[in-house]
């Protein structure tokens, strides 16, 4: 099937969906400059691997360079803007308004191009809470409240209640993902008819087995990303592109003639 003719089928299957999921991993963020997982990671932390960095002990280990790693990482965030890919997925759950977004990425992108309903599997680097979630699970904590001077002070912030450290809001590996988020997405997931599965490579569990929730309950999955990944043996559509050119394409294709 052509390229051409791919998008046109894929989008009127979407268009014919009743209860869509769609997937995203960092893929979909990198066309806004957000280097995905399985790039190279730069400067200090080029020598280092993302997941041995992205975990508790790496944290108790070396809190100030786990946070140093991160304030860098939202240093990028703060640049990037949703690129065409994001924007076409709002605009795709404006036509489908029963359609939910379940996102990987902690980069809050999805919202500002106006998403309405995204399930952040993996948390958010926009908020920050206590490492020993002192008050409850989780404990946030508004970092700008605080009197910590990062010029001066050797640690990452410390959290105002019980004086222990402040990390970022997310999912580390090795930790379990928010229960109501998982929970909902598995649940979508299994009462899915077709599954929309943008920008991951579906190595990171769990998130990666939910198309597949989806898949053994005859659900159709199609897959965007320029590249074959875990999940392309099971999509019935894959379309071969980056999602910032491909996805306005398949939104074009699904309003074409309204
Ligand atoms: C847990 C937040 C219970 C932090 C992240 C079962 C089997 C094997 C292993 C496990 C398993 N269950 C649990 C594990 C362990 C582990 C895991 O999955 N390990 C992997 C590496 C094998 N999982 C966990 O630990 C999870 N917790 O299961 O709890 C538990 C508890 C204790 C002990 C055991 C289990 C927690 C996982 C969450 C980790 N946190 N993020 C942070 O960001 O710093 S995951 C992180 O990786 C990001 O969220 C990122 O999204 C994700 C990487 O996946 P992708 O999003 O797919 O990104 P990736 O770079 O891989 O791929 C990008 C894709 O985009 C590529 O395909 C590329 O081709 C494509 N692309 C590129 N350009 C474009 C594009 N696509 C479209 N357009 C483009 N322009």
């Amino acid at each position: 099937m052509s390229d051409d003719s791919l998008i046109r089928e894929a989008a009127r299957v979407l268009r014919g969906s009743q209860r869509l999921v769609i997937l995203t991993g960092a893929g979909v963020s990198k066309e806004s400059g957000i280097p995905t997982f399985r790039d190279a990671l730069e400067g200090l932390w080029e020598n280092y691997d993302a997941q041995q960095l992205a975990t508790p002990d790496a944290f108790r280990r070396n809190p100030r360079f786990v946070w140093d790693w991160y304030q860098h990482r939202r240093e990028m965030m703060a640049e990037a803007r949703p690129n065409p890919g994001h924007e076409a997925i709002a605009a795709l759950q404006n036509h489908l308004p029963q359609a939910v977004v379940v996102t990987q990425n902690i980069d809050g992108l999805h919202q500002m191009a106006g998403s309405q309903d995204v399930i952040e599997l993996h948390g958010s680097l926009r908020r920050n809470k206590c490492f020993d979630n002192c008050q409850g699970n989780p404990t946030l904590i508004n970092i700008h409240t605080l009197a910590w001077n990062p010029a001066t002070d050797d640690g990452p912030p410390p959290c105002p209640h019980c004086g222990g450290w402040v990390r970022p809001d997310v999912v580390w590996f090795h930790e379990t993902l928010p229960p109501g988020a998982l929970e909902r997405a598995h649940l979508l997931c299994a009462a899915a008819d077709v599954v929309l599965v943008i920008g991951t490579s579906g190595v990171v569990q769990p998130a990666a087995n939910l198309p597949f929730v989806a898949a053994r309950r005859n659900a159709t999955i199609i897959e965007v990303n320029p590249e074959l990944s875990q999940i392309t043996a099971i999509a019935r559509y894959y379309l071969p592109g980056p999602s910032g050119e491909i996805m306005p394409q398949v939104l074009a294709a699904m309003t074409d003639g309204e």
